[in-house]
Protein backbone atom coordinates (compact mmCIF):
# COMPACT_ATOMS: atom_id res chain seq x y z
CA UNK A 1 0.00 0.00 0.00
CA UNK A 2 0.97 3.39 -0.53
CA UNK A 3 1.15 6.14 2.00
CA UNK A 4 0.33 9.42 0.47
CA UNK A 5 1.77 12.51 2.90
CA UNK A 6 0.51 15.99 2.88
CA UNK A 7 3.46 18.77 3.65
CA UNK A 8 3.06 21.70 5.03
CA UNK A 9 5.01 24.90 6.52
CA UNK A 10 4.48 26.95 9.32
CA UNK A 11 4.75 30.48 7.39
CA UNK A 12 6.28 33.94 8.25
CA UNK A 13 3.37 37.03 8.18
CA UNK A 14 5.15 38.21 5.15
CA UNK A 15 4.53 35.04 3.22
CA UNK A 16 6.89 32.44 2.20
CA UNK A 17 9.26 32.15 -0.80
CA UNK A 18 11.19 29.42 -0.55
CA UNK A 19 10.75 26.07 1.68
CA UNK A 20 13.13 22.76 1.77
CA UNK A 21 11.36 19.93 3.67
CA UNK A 22 13.65 16.91 5.28
CA UNK A 23 12.32 13.31 5.30
CA UNK A 24 13.88 11.27 7.49
CA UNK A 25 12.27 7.79 8.03
CA UNK A 26 13.26 4.07 8.93
CA UNK A 27 14.21 2.21 5.63
CA UNK A 28 13.45 -1.19 6.53
CA UNK A 29 9.58 0.28 6.93
CA UNK A 30 9.35 2.92 4.51
CA UNK A 31 10.40 3.78 1.14
CA UNK A 32 9.83 6.65 -0.51
CA UNK A 33 8.17 6.76 -4.26
CA UNK A 34 8.04 10.18 -4.99
CA UNK A 35 7.75 13.80 -3.85
CA UNK A 36 6.06 16.64 -5.73
CA UNK A 37 5.53 20.04 -5.57
CA UNK A 38 2.32 21.35 -4.76
CA UNK A 39 3.13 24.66 -7.08
CA UNK A 40 1.72 26.64 -4.44
CA UNK A 41 4.44 29.15 -4.87
CA UNK A 42 4.34 29.30 -8.57
CA UNK A 43 0.40 30.39 -8.00
CA UNK A 44 1.69 33.74 -6.42
CA UNK A 45 3.01 34.68 -9.90
CA UNK A 46 6.57 33.39 -8.72
CA UNK A 47 9.06 31.41 -10.89
CA UNK A 48 9.62 27.89 -8.76
CA UNK A 49 12.64 26.16 -9.38
CA UNK A 50 12.83 22.77 -7.96
CA UNK A 51 15.41 20.60 -5.96
CA UNK A 52 15.51 17.18 -5.06
CA UNK A 53 14.40 15.03 -3.68
CA UNK A 54 17.67 13.55 -2.51
CA UNK A 55 19.39 10.63 -0.68
CA UNK A 56 16.23 8.53 -1.09
CA UNK A 57 17.95 5.85 -0.78
CA UNK A 58 19.74 6.72 2.52
CA UNK A 59 16.13 6.52 4.57
CA UNK A 60 16.38 10.48 3.87
CA UNK A 61 14.67 12.66 1.22
CA UNK A 62 15.19 16.39 1.37
CA UNK A 63 13.10 18.10 -1.25
CA UNK A 64 13.22 22.12 -1.59
CA UNK A 65 11.67 24.70 -3.66
CA UNK A 66 12.59 28.72 -4.33
CA UNK A 67 10.84 30.86 -6.17
CA UNK A 68 11.53 34.53 -7.26
CA UNK A 69 9.53 37.62 -8.29
CA UNK A 70 9.22 38.26 -11.78
CA UNK A 71 11.95 40.72 -13.10
CA UNK A 72 11.05 44.43 -12.39
CA UNK A 73 9.04 43.03 -8.88
CA UNK A 74 11.12 43.78 -5.78
CA UNK A 75 8.77 41.95 -3.56
CA UNK A 76 6.20 39.33 -4.08
CA UNK A 77 4.53 37.66 -0.88
CA UNK A 78 4.10 33.55 -1.30
CA UNK A 79 1.55 32.03 0.49
CA UNK A 80 1.10 33.24 4.21
CA UNK A 81 -1.52 30.50 5.64
CA UNK A 82 -1.15 27.15 6.26
CA UNK A 83 -1.24 25.26 3.11
CA UNK A 84 -0.01 22.07 1.29
CA UNK A 85 2.95 22.21 -0.37
CA UNK A 86 4.35 18.98 -1.17
CA UNK A 87 3.09 15.50 -1.32
CA UNK A 88 5.18 12.79 -0.41
CA UNK A 89 3.92 8.91 -1.31
CA UNK A 90 6.07 6.58 0.45
CA UNK A 91 5.40 2.66 0.24
CA UNK A 92 5.01 0.56 3.29
CA UNK A 93 7.55 -2.35 3.01
CA UNK A 94 6.18 -4.06 6.28
CA UNK A 95 3.49 -3.80 9.25
CA UNK A 96 4.14 -2.09 12.42
CA UNK A 97 4.90 1.30 13.24
CA UNK A 98 7.59 3.80 12.65
CA UNK A 99 7.95 7.28 12.48
CA UNK A 100 8.50 10.03 9.73
CA UNK A 101 10.72 12.60 10.86
CA UNK A 102 10.14 16.04 9.30
CA UNK A 103 12.21 18.53 9.62
CA UNK A 104 11.21 22.08 8.35
CA UNK A 105 8.21 20.85 7.74
CA UNK A 106 4.74 20.13 8.86
CA UNK A 107 2.81 16.79 8.48
CA UNK A 108 -0.60 18.24 7.74
CA UNK A 109 -2.05 15.51 6.45
CA UNK A 110 -0.90 11.81 5.54
CA UNK A 111 -3.62 8.93 3.88
CA UNK A 112 -2.73 5.19 3.26
CA UNK A 113 -4.93 3.27 1.51
CA UNK A 114 -5.89 1.00 4.36
CA UNK A 115 -9.29 0.95 2.66
CA UNK A 116 -9.59 -0.09 -0.68
CA UNK A 117 -10.66 2.59 -3.18
CA UNK A 118 -10.19 5.66 -0.24
CA UNK A 119 -7.70 6.58 1.98
CA UNK A 120 -7.87 6.58 5.56
CA UNK A 121 -6.68 9.51 8.05
CA UNK A 122 -3.73 7.78 10.27
CA UNK A 123 -2.13 9.37 12.87
CA UNK A 124 -0.13 12.58 12.03
CA UNK A 125 0.35 14.89 14.78
CA UNK A 126 3.81 13.78 15.90
CA UNK A 127 4.28 12.47 12.65
CA UNK A 128 3.78 8.68 13.17
CA UNK A 129 2.60 6.72 11.01
CA UNK A 130 1.07 3.52 11.62
CA UNK A 131 1.42 0.97 8.73
CA UNK A 132 -1.75 -1.57 8.47
CA UNK A 133 -1.83 -4.65 6.43
CA UNK A 134 -4.27 -6.78 5.52
CA UNK A 135 -3.62 -9.96 8.66
CA UNK A 136 -6.59 -12.29 6.67
CA UNK A 137 -4.16 -13.04 3.26
CA UNK A 138 -3.49 -16.57 3.22
CA UNK A 139 -5.03 -17.52 6.40
CA UNK A 140 -6.92 -20.48 7.02
CA UNK A 141 -10.33 -19.59 6.23
CA UNK A 142 -14.16 -22.40 6.87
CA UNK A 143 -17.97 -21.96 5.92
CA UNK A 144 -21.16 -23.28 6.80
CA UNK A 145 -20.61 -25.69 3.50
CA UNK A 146 -19.15 -25.18 0.14
CA UNK A 147 -21.24 -25.20 -3.00
CA UNK A 148 -19.67 -26.45 -6.40
CA UNK A 149 -15.67 -24.67 -6.38
CA UNK A 150 -16.41 -21.70 -4.07
CA UNK A 151 -13.92 -22.68 -1.50
CA UNK A 152 -13.51 -20.43 1.83
CA UNK A 153 -10.10 -19.72 0.79
CA UNK A 154 -11.22 -17.39 -2.15
CA UNK A 155 -12.33 -14.68 0.26
CA UNK A 156 -8.51 -14.32 1.47
CA UNK A 157 -6.55 -15.21 -1.80
CA UNK A 158 -5.91 -11.50 -2.04
CA UNK A 159 -8.04 -10.75 -5.03
CA UNK A 160 -11.30 -8.60 -4.51
CA UNK A 161 -12.96 -9.09 -7.85
CA UNK A 162 -16.39 -10.13 -7.48
CA UNK A 163 -17.51 -11.98 -10.57
CA UNK A 164 -17.88 -15.34 -9.95
CA UNK A 165 -16.49 -16.62 -13.19
CA UNK A 166 -12.79 -15.35 -12.13
CA UNK A 167 -12.89 -18.31 -9.66
CA UNK A 168 -11.82 -15.75 -6.42
CA UNK A 169 -15.57 -16.11 -4.76
CA UNK A 170 -16.16 -17.88 -2.12
CA UNK A 171 -20.13 -20.17 -2.24
CA UNK A 172 -21.61 -21.63 0.13
CA UNK A 173 -24.77 -24.26 -0.09
CA UNK A 174 -28.05 -22.12 0.75
CA UNK A 175 -28.01 -22.36 4.93
CA UNK A 176 -29.58 -21.15 7.56
CA UNK A 177 -27.29 -18.11 9.35
CA UNK A 178 -24.34 -19.24 6.49
CA UNK A 179 -21.25 -18.06 7.63
CA UNK A 180 -17.86 -17.86 6.49
CA UNK A 181 -14.83 -17.49 9.09
CA UNK A 182 -10.86 -16.97 9.46
CA UNK A 183 -8.46 -17.39 11.91
CA UNK A 184 -5.83 -14.96 12.39
CA UNK A 185 -2.91 -16.86 13.89
CA UNK A 186 -2.52 -15.27 16.90
CA UNK A 187 -4.78 -12.27 18.44
CA UNK A 188 -4.03 -8.85 17.13
CA UNK A 189 -4.92 -5.19 16.28
CA UNK A 190 -7.88 -4.94 14.10
CA UNK A 191 -8.29 -1.72 12.97
CA UNK A 192 -11.24 -2.43 10.47
CA UNK A 193 -12.47 -4.92 8.09
CA UNK A 194 -13.14 -4.44 4.53
CA UNK A 195 -16.14 -7.17 3.21
CA UNK A 196 -16.30 -7.43 -0.82
CA UNK A 197 -19.43 -8.47 -2.19
CA UNK A 198 -19.62 -11.05 -5.25
CA UNK A 199 -20.82 -8.47 -8.33
CA UNK A 200 -21.63 -10.14 -11.50
CA UNK A 201 -24.94 -11.62 -9.64
CA UNK A 202 -27.03 -11.63 -6.62
CA UNK A 203 -25.15 -9.13 -4.52
CA UNK A 204 -28.70 -9.39 -2.51
CA UNK A 205 -27.52 -12.33 -0.82
CA UNK A 206 -25.16 -10.70 1.26
CA UNK A 207 -27.74 -8.44 3.05
CA UNK A 208 -28.58 -8.33 6.82
CA UNK A 209 -25.71 -9.86 7.93
CA UNK A 210 -23.30 -9.62 11.07
CA UNK A 211 -19.10 -9.46 10.98
CA UNK A 212 -18.36 -11.09 14.27
CA UNK A 213 -14.90 -10.32 15.94
CA UNK A 214 -13.35 -12.68 19.05
CA UNK A 215 -10.02 -13.25 20.57
CA UNK A 216 -10.86 -17.00 21.28
CA UNK A 217 -12.65 -19.40 19.24
CA UNK A 218 -16.37 -18.81 18.35
CA UNK A 219 -17.96 -21.97 20.40
CA UNK A 220 -21.21 -21.99 17.92
CA UNK A 221 -22.05 -21.24 14.59
CA UNK A 222 -25.53 -20.94 15.80
CA UNK A 223 -25.61 -16.82 15.98
CA UNK A 224 -27.66 -15.78 18.64
CA UNK A 225 -25.11 -18.29 20.89
CA UNK A 226 -22.25 -16.56 19.36
CA UNK A 227 -23.75 -13.20 19.65
CA UNK A 228 -23.89 -13.53 23.34
CA UNK A 229 -20.97 -15.62 23.39
CA UNK A 230 -18.50 -12.90 26.32
CA UNK A 231 -15.53 -10.95 24.87
CA UNK A 232 -17.43 -11.54 20.56
CA UNK A 233 -17.91 -8.07 19.09
CA UNK A 234 -20.53 -7.87 16.62
CA UNK A 235 -20.97 -5.04 13.29
CA UNK A 236 -24.63 -5.29 11.77
CA UNK A 237 -24.96 -4.20 8.41
CA UNK A 238 -28.81 -4.40 7.55
CA UNK A 239 -28.33 -3.40 3.28
CA UNK A 240 -26.03 -5.30 0.64
CA UNK A 241 -22.46 -5.26 1.18
CA UNK A 242 -20.34 -3.21 -1.34
CA UNK A 243 -17.24 -3.30 -3.06
CA UNK A 244 -16.01 -3.20 -0.08
CA UNK A 245 -18.74 -2.14 2.69
CA UNK A 246 -15.86 -0.78 5.14
CA UNK A 247 -16.62 -2.02 9.37
CA UNK A 248 -14.11 0.21 11.83
CA UNK A 249 -13.00 -2.47 14.79
CA UNK A 250 -10.05 -1.05 16.37
CA UNK A 251 -10.15 -3.64 18.96
CA UNK A 252 -8.29 -7.50 19.45
CA UNK A 253 -9.29 -10.13 17.98
CA UNK A 254 -8.17 -13.70 16.19
CA UNK A 255 -11.04 -15.17 14.84
CA UNK A 256 -13.56 -13.40 12.37
CA UNK A 257 -16.81 -14.19 11.16
CA UNK A 258 -19.40 -12.94 8.57
CA UNK A 259 -22.77 -14.33 8.67
CA UNK A 260 -25.96 -14.21 7.72
CA UNK A 261 -29.05 -13.25 9.87
CA UNK A 262 -31.26 -15.21 7.07
CA UNK A 263 -31.17 -18.14 5.23
CA UNK A 264 -29.33 -18.13 1.32
CA UNK A 265 -26.57 -18.77 -0.11
CA UNK A 266 -23.43 -16.92 1.17
CA UNK A 267 -20.76 -15.59 -1.80
CA UNK A 268 -17.50 -13.13 -0.48
CA UNK A 269 -15.11 -12.08 -3.34
CA UNK A 270 -12.63 -10.92 -0.35
CA UNK A 271 -12.49 -10.19 3.63
CA UNK A 272 -9.57 -8.15 4.43
CA UNK A 273 -8.82 -7.35 7.98
CA UNK A 274 -6.72 -4.63 8.33
CA UNK A 275 -4.34 -4.59 11.67
CA UNK A 276 -0.85 -4.84 12.57
CA1 LIG B 1 -11.05 -13.34 -3.54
Amino acid sequence: MDIVADVGTEMNPNGLGAYQFDLVYDLNYLEVISVSDAEELGKTGRTVKELGPTDVTAGQTVFAVYSYPPEGVSELAGPKNTVVLATATLKAKQAGVTTLNLENALLTDTKANVWPGAGRDLTTEDGTITILTNLALGRPATQSSTYDSGVASRAVDGNTYGAWGNNSVTHTDYNAQAWWQVELGAVQDISGIAVWNRTDCCGGRLSGFYVLVSDVAFTSTDLTATLGQGGVSSYYTAGQAGSPTTIAVNRTGRYVRVQLTGSNWLSLAEVEVWGR
